[in-house]
């Protein structure tokens, strides 16, 4: 397949500043010119992507299947020996990532909705390991399953990320959109940051370990719809975003042990209006970094690193559903002091950066794209 190039040209820039800033410098550095190449466009609602390392990328598609996507774009057939997958309403098969070992290993990890038992109604989302090896999956391995299991098809959660040395793996998880009032509770998964060790064990350090009433894997809390993750390079820290309720998308970088608000405060409100919860501040529960008000419905983040828009190192990347936009904040710290938006007039659902520096979309669509995004010289 030819990749169809056209050159974007800015469509929108979307100046919102939370700080006021004096220095006209960033504004020097902007989406201008940006070209986008279509990879392929043939994809179910495709979810996550990995680079394989040799030009070929790993994609989920939301409605179940794995598949390998050439350099050309070129699709290749299912993958065989995923486990069972509930695909209703926003579940499926979601994220995945390679073990940090993967040119060793082979190992991949991927994030789906989970049926109670075969053929139920009732799910959550869980996180298997398997290792990849011609076009197949061997020696599957469930090594997390969020807990309790509900009736529902909201709000999964489902983003991974391995820690800066690979031996943490995170586990962004969501609310099933009608259980908050058991978010606050820890007792259970339900609205959590998890982290766990990649062969599924719990790891000594996490806050809630030696607390008996609590879920071991409990990173954070406090947390709606976690929907993109990814580690800042230059502090090993972890980032997260995750949809507000109307209004109130969030950006965050939990720590440990710490209570993010949801559903007691928030920057949002109720569809259809009216307040969620006190209001916007209280003291235990954390105030994001920053906050999408309206809604883009934050999807994918990433950090920027590359030779293609030397401009961006150190960029957090975040794309948008409803948004249907890229927007590129500029990050001093932990806080974001700039964002600019790239419209692209498409559902956007996960962002990576290749090794070459290239921009590489997701569009939420059923025939669903990987976009390339380059610098237009
Ligand atoms: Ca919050």
């Amino acid at each position: 397949m030819k990749p169809l190039t056209m050159t974007f040209l800015l469509l929108s820039l979307g100046l919102i500043s939370l700080t006021s800033h004096a220095d006209s410098d960033i504004l020097k550095t902007r989406w201008a010119d940006v070209k986008v190449d279509t990879v392929t466009s043939g994809l179910n609602h495709p979810w996550g992507l990995a680079f394989l390392g040799d030009g070929r990328m790993l994609v989920t598609e939301r409605a179940g299947n794995l598949r390998i996507v050439a350099a050309d774009g070129t699709i290749g057939e299912p993958i065989s020996g995923l486990p069972e997958i509930k695909v209703r309403g926003q579940g499926g098969l979601f994220d995945l990532r390679l073990s940090p070992n993967f040119s060793q290993d082979n190992i991949i990890y991927f994030s789906y909705s989970e049926p109670e038992t075969a053929g139920s109604e009732i799910t959550s989302t869980a996180v298997a390991r398997a290792r990849l090896e011609n076009n197949k999956l061997h020696d599957l391995k469930v090594i997390f399953s969020q807990q309790p299991k509900v009736m529902g098809g909201r709000h999964y959660g489902g983003r991974l990320a391995f820690s800066a040395d690979g031996e943490f793996l995170f586990i962004g998880l969501g609310d099933h959109g009608h259980r908050q009032e058991d978010v606050q509770n820890l007792s259970n998964h339900t609205g959590k940051l998890v982290r766990i060790h990649p062969d599924g064990s719990v790891p000594k350090t996490n806050p809630f370990v030696h607390q008996a009433d609590a879920k071991p894997e409990i990173w954070s809390y406090g947390h709606r719809n976690i929907q993109g993750m990814d580690i800042q390079p230059t502090t090993g820290k972890l980032w997260t975003v995750e949809h507000g309720p109307q209004g109130g998308d969030e950006v965050n970088m939990p720590q440990p042990g710490l209570n993010y608000g949801w559903p007691v405060i928030t920057h949002g409100e109720q569809y259809g209006g009216g307040e969620v919860g006190i209001g916007f501040k209280k003291d235990g529960m954390e105030q994001p970094i920053w906050h999408w008000t309206p809604s883009i419905a934050v999807s994918g983040v990433a950090f920027y690193q590359g030779d293609q828009f030397p401009q961006w190192q150190g960029n957090l990347l975040a794309t948008g559903l409803k948004g249907q936009q890229v927007a590129r904040l500029e990050v001093n710290g932990d806080h974001v002091i700039h964002q600019e938006t790239l419209n692209l007039e498409r559902r956007i659902r996960e962002v990576k950066i290749a090794s070459d520096g290239s921009i590489y979309l997701l569009t939420d669509e059923p025939k669903g794209a990987i976009l390339r995004l380059l610098a237009a010289k």
